[in-house]
């Protein structure tokens, strides 16, 4: 993995504390004989003085969310935490015009088990953004797809250009989305417009998204990246730990929503039927076999459909 390690990137700024430090493409330094060669990375960083740029390279699969992809993200934000950086970019690489395609649909789950949990490395990656001391500039251009929408929104800003465009999509693959991610729906766009983006799982253009709520600063694609690049600088001006304990306090009170035990039982009781369904297998089988799905909407146990 070509992320640099914490003691590459306190090494490199120790050395040029007040130049540009670049990471791009460092390589860990294990002799490459003693283990099986790494798959290729999937994300880039590279900080420059005390901004980072994290940029998902993986246009062949649109930036879909693998385990891997996710694991090098948690990764590098937490290299990042522990060298001080004090704004940190996610972007996709230039010139792909999807920035992500959400959720790797062919790393989901078949066995009836949840397809999204607590330790799925795309909850791991939410939260580690969620909670990085710093903060996380999302720069998007292109489209953003299912869980990729939910990251996006977990940052703490969106600076985005007119071809940006927004959908969360679980309808489309009968699968039962968790009760963190609408939470986080519904705080940042309101019940109405979740609604409307669940149930179609249609794009919401970018100035709808602005208007909603979702991208902070729309600009010209012209702009994007000198415009994320100044905002990132004005805030690792400021005062980095005011910043992270008032991130940490927006985190914990915008979370801070009682709900009883039973009902987040039944909320886990009602997912299980839809991740049970055989609407669930249709969505990934459909997705998988390049056709519009065919849902029925059985119940886990009903009686197979009669053939039209
Ligand atoms: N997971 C796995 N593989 C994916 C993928 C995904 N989410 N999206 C794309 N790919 C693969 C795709 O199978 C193809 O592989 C390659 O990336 C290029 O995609 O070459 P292969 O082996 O066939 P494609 O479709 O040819 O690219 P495109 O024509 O440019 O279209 C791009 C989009 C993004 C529009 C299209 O790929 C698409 O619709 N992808 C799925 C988007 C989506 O619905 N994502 C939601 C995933 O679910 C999710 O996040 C959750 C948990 N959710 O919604 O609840």
């Amino acid at each position: 993995m070509n992320v640099p390690t914490a003691a590459e990137l306190a090494a490199a700024l120790a050395e040029d504390p007040d130049g540009l430090n670049e990471f791009a493409g460092l390589t860990s330094t294990t002799n490459a004989t003693e283990e099986p060669a790494a798959p290729p990375s999937l994300i880039k960083c590279e900080l420059t003085g005390h901004m980072a740029t994290i940029t998902l390279a993986n246009d062949r699969r649109r930036n879909a969310l693998s385990g891997q992809l996710l694991d090098e993200l948690v990764s590098a934000l937490e290299q990042l935490a522990r060298v001080r950086a004090r704004a940190v970019v996610l972007r996709a690489a230039p010139g792909a015009v999807v920035w992500s395609a959400g959720h790797d649909i062919r790393e989901l789950p078949r066995d009836g088990a949840d397809p999204i949990t607590y330790h799925d490395p795309l909850e791991r990656a939410l939260r580690a953004i969620r909670k990085h001391p710093a903060p996380v500039i999302a720069m998007v251009h292109g489209s953003v797809w299912g869980g990729a929408t939910d990251l996006a929104l977990s940052c703490d800003f969106i600076v985005a250009d007119q071809t940006a465009q927004f959908a969360i999509t679980p309808v489309n693959l009968g699968l039962p989305y968790n009760a963190s991610g609408i939470q986080n729906f519904i705080a940042r766009v309101g019940a109405h417009i979740a609604r409307q983006m669940f149930f179609t799982a249609e794009p919401i253009h970018a100035e709808q998204a602005r208007e909603c709520g979702i991208i902070n600063y729309l600009v010209d694609s012209s702009q994007l990246q000198a415009h994320t690049n100044d905002l990132a600088e004005r805030l690792a001006r400021k005062a980095p730990l005011a910043i992270a304990v008032i991130k940490e306090q927006i985190r914990m009170l915008s979370e801070a929503n009682p709900v009883s035990a039973t009902t987040f039982e039944r909320i886990e009781g009602l997912r299980s039927q839809v991740y049970a369904s055989s609407d669930y297998q249709e969505g990934i089988n459909a997705f998988l076999e390049k056709r519009p799905a065919k849902f029925t909407g059985g119940k886990p146990g009903d009686p197979a459909p009669a053939e039209h």
